[in-house]
């Protein structure tokens, strides 16, 4: 029974999430998330648009995901990690490097992103939906006036 363990935030959770919580299942038996609080995000500077509570409640009810946990401070992985008898730590490659002091305790694997999704992407994206009323009559005022000189 080999037991893998990852963190993350999961805010708008997509496809690139579910592609990494797949693989991370295939290498192993048992799969813990420690999915990110919002006090320590704001801790991490990121500001998510999911509350903890509905962002750990998807992971918890994605197929190949046995536990969550809540993750509260950078200090709790070598804790985990011998709480739960952890096998294999895995992660994003954007995390490269960041987490081999793990090494002394179980095996530490940084695995490829998937390519063209990220949560903060899509949060630029949700922004541009959400321009005011203002912002739209300045636009008109703004090809009024081009119009108006190109007649
Ligand atoms: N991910 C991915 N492909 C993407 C986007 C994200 O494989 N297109 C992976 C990330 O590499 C990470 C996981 O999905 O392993 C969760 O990503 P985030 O929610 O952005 O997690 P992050 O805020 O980086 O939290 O203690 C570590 C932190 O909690 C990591």
């Amino acid at each position: 029974m080999k037991t893998v363990i990852t963190y993350g935030t999961f805010d708008l959770f997509h496809i690139g999430h579910l592609r990494l919580l797949k693989r991370l299942k295939s290498l192993g038996d048992k799969l813990i998330v420690a999915v990110s609080t919002d006090e320590f995000n704001e801790g991490k500077g990121k500001k998510t648009i999911i509350p903890y509570a509905q962002r750990a409640e998807i992971v918890e009810n994605i197929g190949c995901v046995d536990l969550v946990i809540p993750e509260t401070s950078w200090e709790q992985k070598i804790v985990d990690v011998q709480k739960y008898n952890v096998d294999i730590f895995a992660i994003g490659e954007d995390w490269f490097g960041k987490f081999d002091f793990l090494k002394e305790y179980c095996d530490v694997v940084y695995l490829e992103r998937t390519q063209g999704i990220s949560s903060t992407q899509l949060k630029q994206t949700l922004k541009t939906f959400s321009i005011s009323k203002e912002e739209i009559f300045k636009a008109f005022e703004i090809l009024e006036q081009l119009k108006s000189e190109l007649e």
